[in-house]
């Protein structure tokens, strides 16, 4: 299936910086000539200050404890699964601070297994991005670790292990921080939707067998029973003439949701955390693992009584999400424009430019074609993390990377600690007006994406489909 959105109005950019940085373009013009290159300096200039690398730090400090344990909580009606989680929380704590406040994360582990916490979209300091191998020492059982950093961007973002993630997070280990803006305080109500699936066995217990052969020849491990906030009959109460701000979270190991809302008015207001350059309607919009979408919904003034129904048509099998019950005496609508960034560049004569990095989606095969657990060894260039190449990011300057997808699976690829925006599809131009940091690439489907890296260090980057990235598909970029 593909992303389908309605085309925007492409306007340039008209900034100063723009403007000044195309003197530059024209001089290097003829040295591009044979590559039909776009200079470097422009689209640089065009990126602007689209995003920013400095926020204004509140002075507040917002200290929240978390422990991961062996709880019991209930999914299925009548029914007690054994979990691992946060706080005996499915899904685990949802935090909540403002923009340029600090949080403070006292961790502790009382899992049987060693663990991290891994920002998912977060700009943070590289040594609180949780990666082992990479960034940060595995938490052992009983230990304890703060996490501190103040995030630079307002938003939805999500918190998970990145240890063992496909067991881990299956078990319950994930939970969201959600860094509020003002207009974020405008909705008459602002809520988080977490889209789960869970593998269970006919006694509603996780099925304990993870990272199968099976699940390694298909797209990861996809549930069978499928959870809106922990549970599979999620509801939502609100009034007559309200304006929601619903924030849709992808924790799955590996399934894709493709929502709709029916007669709902809803629009797409941020992917990924980050506002888009224009509000669009939520028609056919893909949200794979990781990804995040934000939605503006009205709730029509005559609709009270009523109830609308959330499907999920991704799947043959199209199932409900959850139900929005209309309720209560109709509110004034609250009224203000969209919230949007219109500095985000387009980008979109670029899509020719010469490819800084290339990443073939593959597997391995230097073990003879014997995978993990009987499948196969999912890769990027054929090496399976930690036995990959050196890849660099030129730090503060555009740079392009390609995704060339070998296979005949979903790979839903995340680069840590940065956004990059999509800019061209199998050639094609992207309409794309929004930054993401996963990218959802299809069967034998090539994506080019820019970024400007503007957070150095080493970063993970790997397939959010837990199971491939567990095989060995994940490396890592140094930003410099
Ligand atoms: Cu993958």
């Amino acid at each position: 299936m593909q992303v389908i959105i309605k085309k925007t109005n492409l306007k340039k950019a008209t900034n100063l910086m723009t403007i000044g940085l195309f003197v530059v373009g024209v001089l290097v013009v003829g040295s591009s000539l044979l590559t039909n290159n776009v200079s470097s300096p422009a689209l640089r200039g065009e990126f602007g200050n689209a995003y920013s690398n400095v926020v204004n730090d509140s002075g507040e400090v917002v200290e929240v404890g978390i422990r991961a344990y062996e709880d019991e909580v209930e999914i299925v009606n009548g029914y007690k699964t054994k979990v691992w989680s946060y706080n005996g929380e499915i899904p685990g704590p949802e935090i909540r601070i403002n923009l340029g406040d600090t949080l403070k994360v006292n961790f502790t582990n009382n899992l049987p297994d060693e663990t991290t916490i891994h920002w998912h979209g977060v700009r943070v300091p590289n040594a609180m991005d949780g990666v082992p191998g990479v960034n940060q020492e595995p938490i052992a059982p009983g230990d304890s670790f703060v996490y501190e950093f103040t995030p630079k961007d307002a938003g939805t973002f999500w918190f998970h292990p990145h240890v063992r993630g496909a067991e881990q997070v299956e078990r319950g280990l994930f939970g969201t921080l959600i860094v509020e803006d003002k207009i974020s305080k405008e909705y008459s109500q602002d809520v988080v939707w977490i889209l789960d699936d869970i593998r269970m066995t006919d006694t509603y217990q996780i099925d304990p067998n993870f990272v199968t052969g099976g699940d390694l020849m298909h797209d990861g491990r996809w549930g069978n029973v499928i959870t809106v906030n922990g549970t599979i009959n999620e509801q939502l109460e609100v009034r007559p003439g309200e304006r929601i701000r619903l924030r849709l979270v992808n924790t799955s190991n590996g399934r894709v949701y493709l929502p709709s809302f029916g007669s709902l008015d809803s629009k797409i207001i941020a992917v990924d955390g980050m506002y888009v350059k224009e509000a669009f309607d939520l028609d056919n919009f893909e949200i794979a693992p990781g990804n995040r979408v934000d939605l503006d919904i009205k709730i029509p003034k005559d609709s009270s009584g009523k109830t609308f129904k959330v499907y999920d048509y991704y799947t043959r099998n199209n199932y409900q999400l959850a139900e929005i019950i209309v309720t209560g005496s109709t509110i004034e609508t609250p009224d203000f424009d969209y919230p949007v960034n219109i500095n985000i560049p387009d980008w979109t004569d670029a899509i020719n430019n010469d490819v800084d990095i290339s990443f073939k989606l593959n597997t391995f095969s230097g073990n003879g074609g014997m995978g993990m657990m009987g499948g196969i060894n999912w890769a990027i260039n054929n090496e399976v993390f930690p036995d990959n190449s050196d890849y660099i990011l030129k730090y503060n300057e555009v740079n392009i990377l390609e995704y060339k997808n070998e296979s005949f699976r979903l790979h839903p690829m995340h680069l840590h600690g940065q956004f990059f925006k999509v800019i061209s599809r199998n050639g094609v131009a992207s309409n794309e007006n929004y930054f993401r940091d996963t990218v959802l690439v299809h069967p034998n489907e090539t994506v080019r994406v820019a970024i400007v890296p503007l957070d150095k260090g080493e970063w993970a980057h790997h397939c959010h489909i837990l199971e491939h990235a567990e095989s060995g598909m994940m490396n890592t970029i140094v930003v410099k």
